[in-house]
């Protein structure tokens, strides 16, 4: 690799003047005690620093990117679109367009709201449906992330696992005493809490398919059980599919497991990389939204032609037959790839993946929930994610993420990414 010149002398005088020196604590890099590299650019399956060394991007701005960098539809659509204005703050047809599609992918979701971020959707979702049901306690699972709202920085993952934040100062006790964080997975800890205090739950919310603690898939019956109690107890069960919708099936997580929430929240690849967020759900949930009902939630920039224009064209683009096969079976053939790195090598991994995307843990037990994910060993981490970003392969800095394959990852970056994974591990040995 090229001396990381010139990302040094950005990050110098960013730390002068960003917290941290990055818009967004997970891309400091501190974990795996690395400097970030700045980005230049990115074109499919592959980014370039300022510096300029390429990579096999595995991160895909943490999941939006799952068509590839710079997809010249996605480009064309964007350019279109930001020549006939930005942003009026009125509605425009493109909203339509998107909420018809949305709908049509989700058949739960009858009506739905767009808003910026994750972060927004999760919020709001959560605010709709304490008012939906008169009731304050939110159910969350340790390890799960759904963005930086106060009620959801109770043992939560990604930027404050992987900083080691169980919370965050800030956030008042009388709001952090509404949020009740379980195990993810553990059937009997969800049981007792809804026999103990079901009538008094507004709503579960729950990552389907855990992505923020390092991928961990749902066990047999977890999110039934979810559906079921939340339904005896008059609680709304909430999907956060902020990154596994429209990526582990086109209609998400609900489709490939056939569990259908109340609300959904959606963000990243409905962008395609813009800033966008949504949530929807049943039309009686829904209407209790201004200005139809009196649950106040708003937004400037919701619905912006831009963000749509390029959210449309991913998801069409995804829809077109095959892709997401192609994508699911290419996935599998990669993350069966890295189990036999480790075979190989004498390694201790285990590999969760659900579709494309999937982490790898060094651990030589299962990882289902997030106490397995903490126990595995960092350090040997730390030592893989520098041995492969020397390779040209760019993971995210963080064991508790989920690493992303895109429509345009080629079998020969595949192939590669394997070959650099496998001399990795002999460093490790
Ligand atoms: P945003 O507010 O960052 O758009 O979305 C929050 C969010 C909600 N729900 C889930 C399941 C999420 O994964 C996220 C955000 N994901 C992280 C990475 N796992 C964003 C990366 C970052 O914080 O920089």
């Amino acid at each position: 690799m090229k001396p990381y010149t010139v990302s040094r002398a950005l990050f110098e005088e960013a730390l002068r003047m960003i917290p941290g020196g990055v818009n967004s604590p997970v891309r400091a890099c501190r974990s795996v005690r690395r400097d970030p590299v700045f980005i230049l650019r990115g074109e499919g399956p592959r980014i370039y620093d300022v510096d300029g060394n390429e990579y096999l991007d595995y991160v895909g701005s943490w999941g939006p990117m799952i068509l590839g960098h710079a997809d010249p539809d996605v480009v064309a659509a964007l350019r279109e679109a930001a020549g006939r204005g930005a942003s009026f703050g009125a509605p425009t047809e493109l909203e339509v367009d998107m909420a018809r599609l949305i709908c049509a992918l989700m058949p739960s979701i009858e009506s739905v709201r767009m808003v910026n971020s994750g972060t927004e959707a999760t919020m709001s979702a959560v605010r709709l449906a304490r008012a939906y049901t008169g009731r304050d306690l939110l159910v969350k699972f340790d390890g799960c992330y759904h963005g930086h709202g106060d009620a959801f920085l109770v043992r939560a993952g990604s930027g404050l696992a992987t900083l080691g934040l169980p919370a965050s100062p800030g956030v008042p006790e009388d709001v952090a005493r509404n949020t009740l964080s379980l195990p993810y997975n553990d059937l009997s800890a969800f049981e007792g809490l809804m026999d103990d205090a079901g009538d008094r739950v507004a709503a579960v919310i729950v990552e389907p398919v855990a992505g923020n603690m390092g991928v961990v898939p749902p066990a047999t019956g977890f999110l039934e059980t979810l559906r079921r109690r939340t339904s005896e107890s008059g609680s709304l069960l909430i999907f956060d599919e902020v990154i596994t919708g429209f990526r582990v099936a086109l209609g998400g997580a609900q489709e490939r497991f056939g569990v259908i929430p109340d609300l959904t929240c959606l963000g990243k690849i409905l962008g395609g990389g813009l800033p966008v967020g949504a949530f929807g759900g049943k039309r009686e949930i829904m209407s209790r939204l201004a200005p139809e009902g009196d649950v106040y939630q708003a937004g400037t920039l919701s619905g912006n032609p831009l963000a749509m224009a390029a959210g449309l064209c991913t998801l069409r683009k995804l829809s077109a037959r095959g892709v997401l096969e192609s994508l699911e079976s290419e996935s599998a053939l990669f993350w069966e790839g890295l189990r036999r790195c480790g075979t190989e090598t004498g390694i201790a991994v285990e590999v969760n993946a659900v579709g494309s995307m999937g982490t790898l843990f060094f651990t030589e037990n299962p990882v289902r929930n997030f106490q397995d994910a903490v126990s595995c060993d960092g350090e040997r981490f730390i030592r893989y994610y520098g041995a492969l970003l020397e390779q040209g392969i760019y993971m995210a800095p963080s064991p508790y993420e989920a690493m992303f394959v895109s429509v345009s990852h080629g079998r020969e970056d595949l192939e590669r990414t394997l070959e650099a994974v496998r001399k990795a591990f002999q460093g490790l040995r």
